[in-house]
């Protein structure tokens, strides 16, 4: 399984837990510039020959995080992953409905299990907005965690989810991914960044990608953080099934293929007015795949 890349070097990790550096074969070099990288969490055939490993091919991927890239080309962020927590901090920089709904969707339409991380809960002023949100989400069925890095609430919950299998946190700069990493396991020395005074973002601090092996057995990638989730290819009709709470309802709708937008009798509208749904679910499902319809087009 390759762990780490950057620069044209891959650190794969054999079956007997071995790890070497290893470099593409050609013609997987060139697929690299088209856009079809070689990620984290691929498991690949590696031909060793003395003091030289080449990657001979990439394994299908039964799950990948792909997110919209500079322009209109994919960026695969990791590929067969257990989990993704999806890190949004409650204050500094503030995340948003809209940004949590983005960013489980994009887990959703990757295949892997999102976790909703709710960090920075030792600021003031944020209990408010992390019992609303942990309800919320709790309530369509997702793990919650609320957490500080700074205090240390939350941190054993995370640490017991981050022990088995592999997986990845996500979220803007900033929000104390590498942060949270380093409260679990001091030693990993992640570097982490100050927050610009000016904007309250992150400053883009962890760069590259690499899976870390904790302690426990779990592996773990801490990634560079991302705040415009542009969905990726996702086919506008399968946008709704990235939003679990929507099955049951949905079954009912009177039309075949209902895109819960418009048509009459939607039954997916009709449990938002009975309050089954949050209106902030659907208002961004809704933003989402006319998003998605847009980009049909490529
Ligand atoms: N008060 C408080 N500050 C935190 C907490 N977690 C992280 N921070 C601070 O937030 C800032 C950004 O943390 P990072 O861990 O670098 O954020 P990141 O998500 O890794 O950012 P990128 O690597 O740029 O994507 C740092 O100054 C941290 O000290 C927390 O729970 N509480
Ligand atoms: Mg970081
Ligand atoms: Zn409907």
């Amino acid at each position: 399984m390759v762990h780490e890349t950057g620069g044209g070097v891959y650190s794969v990790v054999l079956d007997d837990e071995s790890r070497i550096e290893a470099s593409l074969r050609g013609r997987l070099k060139k697929e690299q510039r088209t856009g079809s990288r070689v990620v984290i969490g691929d498991e690949v055939d590696v031909r060793i020959v003395p003091a030289a490993a080449t990657i001979e091919s990439v394994r299908e991927r039964r799950t990948e995080l792909v997110r919209r890239g500079r322009g209109r080309m994919p960026k695969i962020l990791a590929a067969n992953l257990d989990r993704v927590f999806v890190v949004i901090a409650l204050r500094e920089p503030r995340g948003s409905l809209q940004l949590v709904d983005r960013m489980l969707v994009l887990v959703e339409s990757s295949g892997m299990r999102p976790v909703l991380v709710l960090n920075k809960a030792d600021l003031e002023n944020t209990e408010s907005t992390s019992t609303d949100w942990s309800a919320l989400y709790g309530s369509i069925g997702y793990r919650v965690l609320v957490t500080s890095a700074s205090t240390g609430e939350g941190i054993p919950e995370f640490h017991d989810e981050l022990c088995s299998g592999s997986s990845a946190l996500i979220g803007p700069s900033g929000a104390g991914k590498s942060t949270l990493l380093n409260a679990v396991d001091p030693s990993l020395e992640l570097r982490t960044g100050v927050l610009s005074r000016k904007t309250g973002t992150g400053r883009h601090t962890t760069v590259g990608s690499r899976l870390i092996t904790l302690e426990c057995g779990g592996l773990v990638a801490d990634t560079p953080g991302f705040g415009d989730v542009g969905l990726w290819a996702v086919d506008p009709k399968a946008v709704g099934s990235c939003f679990p709470e929507f099955g049951g309802p949905a079954e009912e709708c009177r039309f075949r293929g209902c895109t819960h937008v418009h048509e009459p009798g939607c039954a997916v509208r009709e449990a938002m007015e009975d309050g089954l749904i949050a209106p902030s679910r659907l208002e961004n499902y809704v933003l989402m795949r006319q998003e998605a319809e847009e980009q049909e087009v490529f």
